[in-house]
């Protein structure tokens, strides 16, 4: 527990102790694209687990039959999600809070894998606070997997 630090009311830990919360978003920063598409998102706790289950998926926009659903299906098969505009947010609520200290973001199948983002946690689905960002990840291939540590 050496450097953990509360903040409205969460404990935030670097490294390996992460944080609690039963909200979570993909928020994209992509401008230059009309889109946002990636295949899987998967949260995991300290200990290794995937924690997004149980969960509601929902986003800001979708793409025709492009659903939420298909990043949290625990399968490349499917298709991606594909939201309806920029800067669009991908969700998942969970009916209670989980600990997640790690995520991937799996690639989509093709054109329009985010490269810029930030991982968001709320405690009540209305306020919302920046867990991890990422900005101008380098090109990847399609169905790549990057797992990051928050
Ligand atoms: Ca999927």
């Amino acid at each position: 527990m050496l450097g953990a630090k509360l903040r409205a009311g969460v404990i935030i830990e670097g490294g390996t102790g992460g944080i609690s919360a039963p909200h979570w978003r993909l928020s994209f920063k992509d401008g230059s694209r009309s889109r946002d598409r990636i295949n899987e998102l998967i949260l995991f706790d300290p200990q290794g687990a995937d924690v997004s289950v149980s969960g509601t998926p929902s986003a800001s926009s979708v793409y025709s039959n492009w659903y939420p659903s298909r990043a949290f299906n625990k399968t490349l098969s499917g298709g991606d999600f594909m939201s309806g505009s920029a800067y669009s947010w991908l969700r998942y609520s969970i009916p209670f809070s989980v600990t997640v200290a790690e995520y991937e973001v799996w690639a989509a199948e093709g054109y329009g894998s985010p490269s810029s983002w930030d991982l968001e946690y709320s405690l009540d689905g209305t306020s919302w606070q920046v867990a991890h960002e990422v900005r101008g990840l380098p090109n990847y291939n399609q169905h790549e997997v990057n797992r990051f540590t928050i």
